[in-house]
């Protein structure tokens, strides 16, 4: 490849640029969080923020990503190209400062600072580091450079003048050296095109094209483009839903060098959807952007209310809750330097931000209000639909407090309990019909496991109201047994269970009420599935038998596999349901720790979660049944 290798003579500076990147390759996870297949993505955005930044500068209006057959990546950008003369502190060019010198970021350059960024905002020398190789092209000013990078980052061609050019830009390709990233150096399509749809849904009029050439022809090339940036997210993530008003707040201003953009739209449901960015990172834990939002809409609104009549009395002002219910809502700020708090650190902390926030977010909502009358008219009126549910639930529960059905003291009947106290060593099966809850009841190992029947369908949490959901008997044994209370009551320490065990028919019906119960526990106990408490049990599709010998198979790939072992004649009975086989059957296949597969419940992604559950629960049918379908293969339904 490198036609004329320039020498490189050391000095004491790239001596110190080695063992930084040294350090890098020994310790990964400190700069990208980890080698697994989270780590190995990493790599990508910091490339492409580096694209993003120059974009939000105001010098590229594209970047381009693709992944080749080979899992080689390049990022590309049409902007001013990474700076080529030599550097004044390191005595070499600014571009092989840039991917070789830690932290070398936006101070570099001066002026602009470096709005995007990973959790770790570690740059370019760390994905140079992690990589086999890594090369630069660079246009710049009527030129194209050339620099490369080998094994982690030794210089293998220093940068050089290649020729003319009329093309403008930075384009950086390299190989995640497999090394580094044992578990996985294969990308997932579906990771990369999410990412990037959301980086231009939050980056208005960037136009990101991915290229993925492992794809067939029909999937291999996508652009995102969003002119309306969140404006078009919030009616993205909205496009499953019923919206109640057409219009879609959206809000944009600036004040001490931090930009705020917020945009929202109500639906017909009742789970608020708010999510928070940070110089485009998901604050999953929320922060003072959120709070200010927060602050402001129900301000706002209930202002709005009062001096237009609706609110006739004081003590019937809107609580937060009520002027969120079915909201959609996207906040997304940018700050010079923002301050992380948290336990994931996605917590924004900054104090300034939250009167920022209500401010801009507060004056410009008031005008939509007054310039927009009927939709004014409609949120108005569902803040106040769900304020009178609020309060009728709180009688409800009141009265189930009352009457002692959601203490611990009184455990449900139908439950049969361990002897066990200890919660690491209990779990407890859910599981589908009495007759099935028998066979369980029977077959089960009463010291650890206990057995929770569920009788039909579990009532549906998307659609239900809440006091109808806390009136349902299913749920309140179900929390009544679990101990830990739920919404914002809950305590995960008085978890009685460590392992909670959803055990259905493998059939249509089975994965409803799987998915019933999963829709449950994501809206109203999520730290029990983010502390991975819940599982999957898995029992058999068919037994195999011929005389005394048998065997179960857990697919329909087993059972073939398995078919030889039994010469030609044989006996396959398939079970259509938990309760086809009798106690020990059910311990042998399903329950028994040391035979059994249980799949633990993961939420990777709260954000694609919530969607799942919403076309699967929602009320729209046609995205439902393409969802089931797409995904028959892996949610074994018969359709
Ligand atoms: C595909 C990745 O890295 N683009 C890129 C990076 C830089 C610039 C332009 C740039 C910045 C500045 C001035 C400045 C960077 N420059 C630096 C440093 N794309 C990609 N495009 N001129 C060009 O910030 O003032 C770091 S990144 F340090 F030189 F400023």
């Amino acid at each position: 490849m490198p036609m004329n290798k320039v020498e490189h003579s050391y000095t004491s500076d790239d001596i110190q640029v080695l063992e930084g990147l040294e350090a890098v390759r020994k310790r990964p996870g400190m700069y990208i969080g980890s080698t697994s297949a989270r780590g190995l993505h990493h790599l990508v955005w910091e490339i492409v923020d580096n694209g993003i930044d120059e974009a939000l500068a105001g010098y590229a209006t594209a970047i381009e990503v693709k992944v080749d057959k080979d899992n080689i990546i390049s990022v590309s950008d049409n902007g001013r190209g990474i700076p080529v003369e030599v550097h004044e502190k390191t005595g070499v060019s600014t571009a092989e400062t840039i991917y070789t010198v830690l932290h070398a970021g936006g101070k570099f350059g001066g002026g602009a600072y470096k709005v995007s960024g990973g959790l770790h905002g570690v740059g370019a020398s760390v994905v140079n580091a992690l990589s086999t190789f890594l090369e630069v092209n660079i246009y710049k000013d009527g030129k194209e450079y050339y620099l490369r990078f080998e094994n982690g980052g030794n210089v293998a061609v220093a940068l050089r003048e290649v020729g003319p050019t009329d093309k403008q830009g930075t384009t950086v390709r390299f190989k995640a050296d497999p090394e580094i990233f044992k578990e996985t150096t294969e990308y997932t399509h579906d990771i990369l095109r999410d990412r990037l749809r959301q980086m231009a849904f939050l980056n208005k009029g960037i136009r990101i094209t991915f290229i993925d050439e492992r794809e067939p022809e029909e999937t291999r090339e996508q652009i995102f483009f969003y002119e309306d940036g969140i404006r078009e997210y919030v009616a993205y993530m909205n496009r499953n839903k019923q919206v109640i008003h057409e219009e879609i707040v959206s809000v944009e201003g600036e004040e001490d060098q931090i930009l705020v953009e917020v945009a929202m739209q109500y639906n017909d449901g009742f789970v608020p959807n708010i999510y928070s960015f940070t110089n485009n990172i998901n604050t999953q834990e929320g922060g003072t952007h959120e709070d200010g939002f927060r602050l402001a809409l129900t301000r706002v609104i209930n202002g709005y209310a009062k001096e237009k009549g609706f609110l006739k009395k004081d003590e019937d002002a809107f609580v937060g809750d009520d002027v969120r219910e079915g909201l959609t809502a996207i906040i997304s700020v940018k700050h010079p330097d923002p301050q992380y708090e948290g336990q994931t650190k996605t917590k924004l902390g900054n104090s300034e931000v939250r009167r920022i926030v209500s401010n801009i977010f507060g004056s410009q909502l008031e005008r939509f209000l007054m310039e927009h009358p009927e939709d004014a008219k409609i949120i108005v009126e569902k803040a106040m639909i769900a304020s009178k549910a609020r309060v009728a639930a709180r009688k409800a529960r009141e009265l189930t407090r009352r009457k002692g059905a959601l203490e611990v003291s009184s455990l449900p009947g139908k439950l049969a309990d361990c002897s066990n106290r200890d919660p690491a060593q209990s779990e407890i099966y859910l599981v589908e019909g009495d007759s099935a809850g028998g066979s369980a009841k029977q077959g089960r190992n009463s010291k650890f496991q206990a057995i929770l029947p569920l009788r039909g369908k579990v009532i549906n949490v998307e659609k239900a109201r809440l006091h109808r959901i806390f009136d349902n008997n299913e749920i309140r044994m179900m929390i009544t047994a679990f101990g830990t209370g739920v919404g914002e009551e809950m305590n995960l320490e008085k978890l009685r269970y460590h392992k909670i065990i959803i055990m259905t028919d493998a059939d249509v019906d089975g994965a409803h009420i799987r998915t019933l119960l999963l829709t449950f526990f994501y809206r109203f106990l999520r730290p029990v599935i983010e502390g991975g408490f819940i599982y999957i049990a898995q029992p058999p599709l068919y037994k195999i038998s011929r005389g005394n010998k048998m065997a179960y198979a857990y697919s329909d790939e087993e059972l073939e596999e398995l078919k030889p072992d039994f010469g030609d004649k044989f006996n396959v009975q398939r079970y259509k349901g938990l309760g086809e086989m009798n106690p020990e059957q059910l311990w042998d296949t399903t329950m028994d720790p040391e035979q059994r597969t249980l799949i633990q419940v993961e939420i990777e992604d709260a954000m694609e979660a919530d969607m799942i559950f919403e076309t699967l629960m929602g009320d729209e049918v046609a995205p439902r049944r393409e969802f089931i379908q797409e995904n028959a293969q892996y949610a074994d339904l018969d359709i």
